[in-house]
Order: C-alpha cells, then sequence, then structure tokens
C-alpha cells in the first residue's frame, strides 16, 4: 500500500456556516502529534494514539495555551479510517470563529491545509476505495433526489468496481488462453481459442453496453434537466415554476411582462430533479429591458433540455404563440395549455394539429389542476419508459462512459477478428486494450493530471 503523500492535512469538513456542531479533520503520519499540541482532556490524560477512541476535552492553541472551544475528540488510527491514514476529526461548536480558530490550531502543530478533495485522494492513492467510488462520494454529497442519492451511494459501495473488476477478471482469463496458444500453435486448439474470443468478447461486451445506457440517466440524476417554461407574457410562465415548486418563488401579476430576469429553481420530479428556467414572455417589444429578457428567452432554445411552450387556454392562439410552436418543433417539449379554470377559447383540434408528436397537457396553475399529468409527461420525457427506477444501481459520469465505449469497441474488434481468423498475436493486443481501458474506469494506471482533475471538483475537507 503505497502512501504517495505522507504529510499531514487539515481542513474543515463541515459547511461553514452557523450549526450546532462543526468538524475540523486531520490526516497523515503526524495526526497524533497534532492532537497531543491542541488537545487536552479535563484529567490531562493524553489519547493512546493506538486505539480508536472518542474523547471529551478541550482545543487550546499550541502557542499561546488560550483555550479555543470544547470538543469531542474522534481518533481512527490508520488504515480503518476514511483515507486509511492516522485521521483525527475534533468535533467543536459550529461557527465560522471558532472552525476557523481551530483549523489554525492544527496548522500552528505542524498541519497543512488540505486541496478540496484530498482527504478522498488519499483513500484512493491508499487503496481503500478506487477511483469509480472516490467520484461517487462527490456525486452523493452533490445529489439532489432520492434516486441520485441511492445511485450514488452503490458506486461509493462498490457496485461499479464489482461489475468491472469481474468482467477484467475474465478478460484476464482468455488472454492467458489466447497467450498460451500462441505459445503452443495447434490448430484445433487455435479454432478452440478464437471461439472462446467470440463467446465471452460477444457476452462482456454487452454486459458493457448495459453500464453505458446507464450514462445519460446518469447526467440527468446528476445535473438535473435544464427545463425552459417558454410563452407570450402573461400566460401564467411564473405561476406554473411556483405551482411546481410548491411556493411561490416567482413574482407573479397581471400585468403583462412581469418576468424580465431569468429565474431558476429546482424542483424533485419524481426523485427526477429539474432545473426549472422561468423566463421573459416572448413578445415584439419596445421596452428596452423586457426586449433584453425576450431575447435571453429565445437563446433557451437552444440550451434547454426540455421545454414547456405555455399557452393561454382562455384565449384563442395568437401569433406569437403559433412562431414559439413551431421554433420549437424539433426540441423535447411538452405543450402546456393554462389556466383550465377559465373557459377556453383555444381551438383544441388546431393546437393538437400544431403539437405534432409533442403531448398537450391542461393544467391550471392557478388552482394546480392537472399537476400530476404534467408531472408524468415529465418523468415519461426523461425516463423515456426505458429505466426502471428501481433500477438505478449504477450511472456512469462521462469519463467513465468514454472509457466504457473504448473497452467495448475493442472487444468488438477482437470477437470480429477471432470470427475471421485473423492471428491469434493481433487479438491479444485488443484484448489487452480493452482490459487497460476497463482498468482506467477503475482508476488503474491513471495519470497524475488527470486525479487532480477529478479531485480538484471535490468540496473542502471532503
Ligand atoms: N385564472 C387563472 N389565472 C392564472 C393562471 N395562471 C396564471 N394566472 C394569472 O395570469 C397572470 C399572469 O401570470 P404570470 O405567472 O405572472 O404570467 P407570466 O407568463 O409569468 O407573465 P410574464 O412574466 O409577464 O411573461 C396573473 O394574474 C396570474 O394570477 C391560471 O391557471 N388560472
Ligand atoms: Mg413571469
Amino acid at each position: 500500500m503505497a502512501i504517495a503523500e505522507a504529510d499531514t492535512i487539515a481542513a474543515v469538513a463541515t459547511a461553514l456556516g452557523e450549526a450546532s456542531v462543526g468538524i475540523v479533520r486531520v490526516s497523515g503520519s503526524d495526526a497524533s502529534r497534532v492532537v497531543k499540541s491542541i488537545f487536552r482532556t479535563p484529567s490531562n490524560v493524553g489519547v493512546e494514539v493506538s486505539k480508536r477512541q472518542f474523547k471529551y476535552g478541550l482545543i487550546v492553541d499550541p502557542w499561546t495555551q488560550e483555550v479555543i472551544d470544547e470538543c469531542i475528540l474522534l481518533w481512527m488510527p490508520g488504515p480503518h479510517s476514511y483515507t486509511a491514514e492516522d485521521v483525527a476529526e475534533f468535533q467543536v461548536h459550529g461557527g465560522i470563529q471558532v472552525l476557523q480558530k481551530v483549523l489554525e490550531c492544527t496548522l500552528k502543530a505542524g498541519a497543512r491545509t488540505a486541496e478540496p478533495g484530498e482527504f478522498t485522494k488519499r483513500a484512493f492513492l491508499n487503496g481503500r476505495i478506487d477511483l469509480s467510488q472516490a467520484e461517487a462520494v462527490m456525486d452523493l454529497i452533490r445529489s439532489k433526489t432520492d434516486k441520485a442519492t441511492q445511485s450514488a451511494l452503490s458506486q461509493v459501495r462498490g457496485y461499479l468496481s464489482d461489475s468491472v473488476g469481474a468482467m477484467r477478471r475474465e478478460l484476464l482469463t482468455l488472454q492467458a488462453q489466447v497467450e498460451v496458444t500462441i505459445d503452443y500453435p495447434e490448430h484445433d486448439v487455435e479454432s478452440v481459442a478464437c471461439a472462446q474470443v467470440v463467446e465471452v468478447g460477444t457476452r462482456l461486451g454487452s454486459n458493457i453496453r448495459e453500464l453505458i445506457k446507464s450514462a445519460r440517466i446518469g447526467q440527468v440524476l446528476r445535473e438535473g434537466v435544464a427545463t425552459a417554461i417558454l410563452g407570450r407574457p402573461n400566460v401564467g410562465k411564473s405561476s406554473l415554476l411556483n405551482a411546481l415548486l410548491r411556493r411561490d418563488r416567482a413574482i407573479v401579476t397581471e400585468l403583462p411582462g412581469t418576468t424580465r430576469d431569468v429565474l431558476e429553481e429546482y424542483v424533485n420530479v419524481r426523485g427526477i430533479p429539474f432545473r426549472l428556467i422561468d423566463t421573459a414572455g416572448i413578445r415584439e417589444t419596445e421596452d428596452v429591458v423586457e426586449q433584453i429578457g425576450v431575447t435571453k428567452s429565445r437563446e433557451f432554445l437552444e440550451t434547454a433540455e426540455l421545454v414547456f411552450v405555455l399557452i393561454n387556454g382562455n384565449e384563442p392562439l395568437q401569433q406569437d404563440d403559433l412562431l414559439l410552436l413551431s421554433e420549437t418543433r424539433k426540441l423535447h417539449r411538452i405543450i402546456v395549455v393554462n389556466k383550465s379554470d377559465l373557459p377556453q377559447a383555444v381551438d383544441e383540434g388546431s393546437l393538437r394539429g400544431l403539437a405534432g408528436d409533442s403531448a398537450v397537457v391542461k393544467i391550471s396553475a392557478k388552482e394546480h389542476d392537472g399537476l400530476g399529468a404534467l408531472e408524468d409527461e415529465m418523468e415519461r420525457l426523461v425516463l423515456g419508459g426505458s429505466v426502471e427506477a428501481a433500477d438505478l444501481t449504477y450511472m456512469a459520469n462521462a469519463r467513465q462512459k468514454r472509457l466504457l465505449e473504448d473497452a467495448e469497441s475493442e472487444l468488438q474488434e477482437a470477437v470480429a477478428a477471432a470470427q475471421m481468423g485473423v492471428t491469434l498475436d493481433m487479438i491479444a493486443v485488443q484484448l489487452q486494450s480493452a482490459y487497460a481501458s476497463l482498468g482506467l474506469v477503475v482508476g488503474e494506471e491513471v495519470g497524475e493530471e488527470l486525479l487532480d482533475e477529478i479531485f480538484s471538483r471535490f468540496c473542502l475537507g471532503k
């Protein structure tokens, strides 16, 4: 177990703000020295560093002997700790001042401030978790819905590592078989090896494709579906945002042109995070400020992953509605006819004609009517009926997806080569690269640069 960076790091591990408890975490070979110089128990009995323990005491500035706070110390000697090194966690009162002072004490005692993600990076470098698990730690922290949380947790606990590990073991056996045949060539043995490559390669290829499929939905759960609410002024866009959020977030008035600046809020619909974007009503206008808003709204036609085209059911379709309907024709969209509580003036027949394949949903944002049907449609569009909610045990991120795709195409080439009777040497090379690509998924042989890149996205103290 190579400990690459053995110096001792410290960081505030909890969010900086007012809270009942805050934690300063220290990890490294000198963690015990830090504890000895800043932590005092009431009876002045020291901490027995060879044993896991938790102790009440005081944090004391090692230079001035000033008492900083009361503290519960968690002492976790390596390798049974988060980083696999000696780790101390000081639980103190959760104020910004207190936490900063305790952190300063650890620095005075010889620790240095940790980089973002450095604790998790050490857990990886010390072999306690692999790269896919480390990446999932951050997904878990950032996840916004139950589904995303479940999925990240199963990855932290090794779901991807296990399935990739099993595939790599099979590939290794296959490679060994091919190598032996190369060394002792006899015709019939060679054809047996080829048949084996076809059988195993095909099966593993389809396993990998299943993992790749999960990547799209993974991105959705991690980042949320960017969903723009578009429509003429006054059709009820802000009211719809409020209705889906179940609280009054956006200003709603009877004046057209109320929303001028883009407003974004996350809403959790059936476990899927949607980033709802309330925009300024789209119309021709002389008002300079409103015009800027309208231009911004149009930009969402390019960037949103899902668009609500909102129509006022209380009025006949207007030129601006027709224009928007035609502009959004090729996008993932839901046509939402609002104000169903008022007398309806929209010609439903012609609206359905203009809708094409898009769903048309009638709601009243004001009365909260029809929101269930709208949410059904939102869920259907994202999951496409293809992924069962219960089945989200794993979701590839973009880096893993690329590598899985590499491994899959290398396997495909190996299979094709075996079928065509290409020499075993060449097949061996392809199997070797598939093996290596899978290795990169879990972080074998990855370069320092990539590691820095991945861990720099973490929060401090993790
Ligand atoms: N009766 C009824 N009124 C609604 C409904 N939804 C919105 N309204 C009213 O329509 C008016 C405009 O609503 P907003 O939500 O501000 O409309 P908007 O599309 O955001 O308007 P702009 O920001 O100006 O583009 C307000 O007076 C709302 O109370 C509805 O479902 N039924
Ligand atoms: Mg508005």
